[in-house]
């Protein structure tokens, strides 16, 4: 087993980012539950996000998503951030809103429509050098219904030209993010549906371009922790969108489907040393909040993180590489089993209380007066969109 020391200076450096479409009203394609205190701005969702920071210490960031999260001054709003503790993460632009990207953004066959989808792209690059941020994360809805309905070359064409543009237009310290969806809202084909086109345009264009994986976003079934591996090996995995999922692009919250996944997929990161911040690999939470109160569950998300990934650090790795070296099937199992089994948060706890935060953040968020605060505060919420 690793002391305690090095497992918790590993969680300490570790961060975890939120997204501010979490904060707002979201549902299901059949009904918005309206939560009371939700943010109304674009501000009140970084005061949010900047909660969850306080109590945690290991939220520093949130993403924006543009236009959900549209104001006057970008740079206001990252010195907003600072003075909470916290600064603007990822910028998301949003390419599949507006009735002309029916047909697709960057995809669509009419090159007009292309054009006004490059554009947004490339103002979110200017909205990147106003708050500071270096992560543009890159999801398009672009796809096709039926067999014939459009070229699928025609479109994988178009894709990466829109890329490439996007991609020149990125400055020296930021990256793109390229995130990939098996299907929906398409459901005949996606221009990007998996990781292998997203990696093959990422090579294509340069270093500058990364994998994002949303953990929601593959066919049932699907070994992640695969995938991240050979991303990891290729220096091609830019960072998550972390969830949980029981069916398809559920959102759930993180840890709360599969813990198991959760911790393989760690194993795999703190294997190859991808949990320093300096390591390239983005750590962002993709969640709705349909039925719980948000800034609790984004709290409990953050947790559920740092306990698969100090379970992931208490990997014996000697012990694993000797049994793996041996052909020990059952003994490098069980050595993976035993960490996965122990039970992280008296450690934790520990880590936090070190850091000077409750060692129990959600209990702090109940007792903090936070929540009636906003809901007092607060009238008439902003929805997140939708589901995201
Ligand atoms: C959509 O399914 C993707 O997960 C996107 O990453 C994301 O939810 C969206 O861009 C947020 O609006
Ligand atoms: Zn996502
Ligand atoms: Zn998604
Ligand atoms: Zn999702």
């Amino acid at each position: 087993m690793k002391d305690h020391a090095a497992v918790k200076a590993a969680l300490r450096a570790m961060r975890i980012e939120t997204p501010s479409w979490a904060y707002g009203n979201s549902g299901t394609r059949f009904k918005v539950y309206a939560q009371a205190g939700v943010p109304r701005d674009a501000y009140e969702k970084v005061a949010d996000a900047a909660m969850v920071h306080r109590l945690t210490a290991a939220a520093p960031s949130v993403a924006l998503h543009i236009p959900w999260d549209r104001v006057d001054d970008y740079a206001d709003l990252a010195r907003f951030a600072a003075d909470q503790g916290i600064r603007i993460g990822a910028i998301n632009p949003n390419v599949f809103q507006e009735n002309d990207y029916k047909l697709g953004s960057v995809c669509h066959p009419d090159p007009g429509v292309r054009r006004k989808a490059v554009d947004h792209l490339l103002e979110c690059v200017d909205i990147m050098d106003a708050t500071g941020s270096q992560v543009l994360s890159l999801w398009f809805a672009d796809g096709t219904n039926y067999a014939g309905q459009d070229s699928i070359a025609a479109r994988q064409d178009r894709l990466a030209d829109a890329l490439r543009e996007v991609y020149d237009r990125l400055g020296p310290d930021q990256r793109m993010l390229v995130e990939y969806k098996l299907f929906e809202p398409h459901f005949y084909s996606m221009d990007v549906p998996d990781w292998g086109t997203s990696y093959a345009h990422c090579v294509a264009l340069g270093d500058k371009a990364q994998v994002l994986v949303d953990t929601g976003h593959h066919a049932p079934g699907t070994n992640i922790e695969f995938l991240v591996t050979v991303l990891l090996r290729f220096g091609k995995l830019g960072g998550f969108h972390f969830n949980s999922r029981n069916y398809a692009d559920d959102d759930l919250m993180v840890g709360a489907a599969d813990p198991f996944q959760l911790f393989r997929i760690a194993h795999e990161l703190v294997r190859a040393d991808a949990i320093r911040p300096d390591s390239g690999v983005e750590y962002m939470l993709d969640q709705c909040h349909n039925l719980e109160a948000k800034v609790p569950a984004l709290i409990r998300s953050v947790l559920n993180v740092q306990e698969a990934v100090a379970k992931a650090l208490l990997v014996d790795a000697d012990a694993l590489a000797t049994a793996q070296q041996a052909g020990d099937v059952l003994g490098a199992h069980g050595v993976l089993m035993d960490a996965f089994s122990t039970d992280v948060r008296p450690l934790l706890a520990e880590l936090r209380t070190e850091l000077g935060v409750d060692p129990d953040p959600i209990a702090a968020y109940h007792a903090s007066g936070y929540q009636q605060q906003i809901e007092t505060a607060r009238t008439g919420g902003q929805q997140a969109g939708w589901g995201a």
